[in-house]
C-alpha cells in the first residue's frame, strides 16, 4: 500500500473510506496526485470549493491577513469583523449576523437562537420548545444535530440523544401545517436536501412553508450550508422562491475553500435574543477568516458565480440527461447541484466514483446510490464537455 494511505491509515480513526487517491496540488477545477495525475473535481470538497481551489483573489488576501492579524477572540474588536457581517447581511437580506467556523457550528446557533426566541418572544413554557426538522435532513455531525437526523448510522451508539425535534416527510409543506403546535419554535429545513441524495422539493414548497410559519408565529430556518452561495443558480436557494428565512445558516463554500467560515444570519428580533456571554466561539469571527470570507463574497459576486451556476448546471443537466445510459436510474439537480443516481441492481455509486477516477474525475457517493456532481462554479463549458464525456465512457 502507498506509504502515505498506510500512515493515514495507522494514526487517522476510520471514520472516513476515502477514494485510493493522494492528492497534493489544486487550482481552479483540477487537484494532481502525488503522481502528477490530474484530475477534475466534481465535488469541490462538498460545495466548500466552489470558488476553485487555491483562487489567487483569495489565497492572496488569506496570506496578507495572517501576516498582519489572525486570531484575537471577540473579547476585542478588529477592523476586518463589521465589514464582513455587513456585506453578508446586504447580500442576504438579513439583518444581523453571528459568525462561527464550521456548519453544524452555525445550526447549533441557529437552534439555541430559536429555542430562546420561543421562550423570551414567543412565550413557550421553559423546556418545551420543540423544533421541526425534515426526514432525509443532514445539519452536521454534533449529538444534538444527529439526534434530529434520521439515519441510523449517524445517531447509532453516540445516545442519549438532544430532545425536542419532531420530524416531517420532506417537500410535505400540509405535514408542516399538521405538526405545528404552540411549542414549536421553528422549522429547520435544506431549501435542496444534498446529502440524502440532492432531493429537490415540489416547486413553491419554500413559499408555503413561509407563510405557515408566519401565520403559526414559527421560525423559518433555512440551512444553506450546501445550497447557499451560488451552488443552484442564485446566490441563494431560498431566491428562487423569494423567500426570506427569519434565520439563514452559511458554511462551506463562505471560507473560499481556504479555511471554516460560517455565519448564522437573522432579523433583529430573533438575533437580539442573545445577550453578551450566552453563546461565543474562540475562532468564531477571527480577523482571518473575516477577511477570507469577505473576499470569498466579493468573487462569488464580481465573478458571477451564481450566474456561471445557473447557465452551466443547466447545460450540463441536458447534456447528462442525453446519456441514456441503462445505469442511470434518474438525473436531478439546480445550478452546477447535480445528483445522478444509479440503478443499484446495475452498480454501486462508489464503484461509478472509483471508475471516474481512473479516468480522471473525482466524485463522492452519497447514500450507495448517488454519484453528486457539483463541482467549483468557475468550471468552463469546455470542462464540463470534458467531465460529461468521461461520465459517458464510465456509463456505458
Ligand atoms: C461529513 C454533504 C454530508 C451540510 C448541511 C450543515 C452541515 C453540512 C446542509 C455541517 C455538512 C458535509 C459534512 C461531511 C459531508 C458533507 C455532507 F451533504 F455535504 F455531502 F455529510 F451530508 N448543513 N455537510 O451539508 O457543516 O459542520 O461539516 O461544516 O460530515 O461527512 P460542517
Amino acid at each position: 500500500m502507498n506509504a502515505v494511505i498506510e500512515m493515514e491509515t495507522r494514526y487517522g480513526a476510520q471514520n472516513y473510506q476515502p477514494l485510493p487517491v493522494v492528492l497534493i496540488r489544486g487550482r481552479g477545477v483540477y487537484v494532481w496526485d502525488q503522481n502528477g495525475n490530474r484530475y477534475m473535481d466534481m465535488m469541490s470538497a462538498y460545495s466548500s470549493v466552489s470558488h476553485g481551489h487555491c483562487h489567487p483573489r483569495l489565497v492572496n488576501v488569506l496570506t496578507e491577513q495572517a501576516q498582519r492579524l489572525a486570531i484575537v477572540s471577540r473579547a476585542f474588536y478588529t477592523d476586518r469583523l463589521g465589514a464582513f457581517l455587513k456585506r453578508a447581511c446586504e447580500l442576504t437580506g438579513q439583518d444581523r449576523a453571528l459568525p462561527m467556523n464550521t456548519g453544524a457550528e452555525a445550526v447549533e446557533t441557529a437552534i439555541k437562537a430559536a429555542r430562546k426566541w420561543a421562550y423570551t418572544v414567543k412565550g413557550v413554557a421553559p423546556e418545551r420548545a420543540e423544533i421541526i426538522v425534515c426526514r432525509g435532513n443532514f445539519h452536521g455531525r454534533t449529538t444534538t444535530l444527529i439526534s434530529l437526523s434520521s439515519e441510523p448510522q449517524y445517531r447509532y451508539g453516540f445516545g442519549p440523544l438532544t430532545p425536542g425535534f419532531k420530524a416531517i416527510d420532506y417537500g410535505d409543506a400540509e405535514a408542516l401545517e399538521n405538526a405545528i403546535t404552540p411549542a414549536t419554535a421553528a422549522f429547520l429545513v435544506e431549501p435542496i436536501q444534498g446529502e440524502a441524495g440532492i432531493v429537490l422539493p415540489p416547486a413553491g414548497y419554500l413559499r408555503s412553508c413561509q407563510s405557515i410559519c408566519r401565520k403559526h408565529q414559527v421560525l423559518l430556518i433555512c440551512d444553506e450550508v450546501q445550497t447557499g452561495l451560488g451552488r443552484t443558480g442564485k446566490l441563494l436557494a431560498c431566491n428562487h422562491e423569494n423567500v426570506r428565512p427569519d434565520g439563514l445558516v452559511l458554511g462551506k463554500a463562505l471560507g473560499g475553500g481556504l479555511l471554516p467560515v460560517s455565519l448564522f444570519l437573522a432579523s433583529h428580533d430573533v438575533m437580539s435574543v442573545f445577550t453578551p456571554g450566552d453563546h461565543g466561539s474562540t475562532f468564531g469571527g477571527n480577523p482571518l477568516a473575516a477577511a477570507v470570507g469577505l473576499e470569498a463574497l466579493n468573487v462569488l459576486i464580481e465573478e458571477r458565480l451564481a450566474e456561471r451556476s445557473a447557465e452551466l448546471g443547466a447545460y450540463m443537466l441536458g447534456r447528462l440527461q442525453r446519456l441514456e445510459s441503462p445505469l442511470i436510474k434518474s438525473i436531478r439537480g439546480k445550478g452546477l447541484f447535480i445528483g445522478l443516481e444509479i440503478h443499484p441492481a446495475k452498480a454501486s455509486a462508489r464503484e461509478i466514483c472509483v471508475r471516474l477516477m481512473e479516468k480522471g474525475l473525482l466524485s463522492k457517493e452519497t447514500h450507495t446510490t448517488v454519484v453528486r456532481l457539483a463541482p467549483p462554479l468557475v468550471i468552463t463549458r469546455d470542462q464540463i464537455d470534458e467531465a460529461v464525456s468521461i461520465i459517458g465512457e464510465v456509463l456505458h
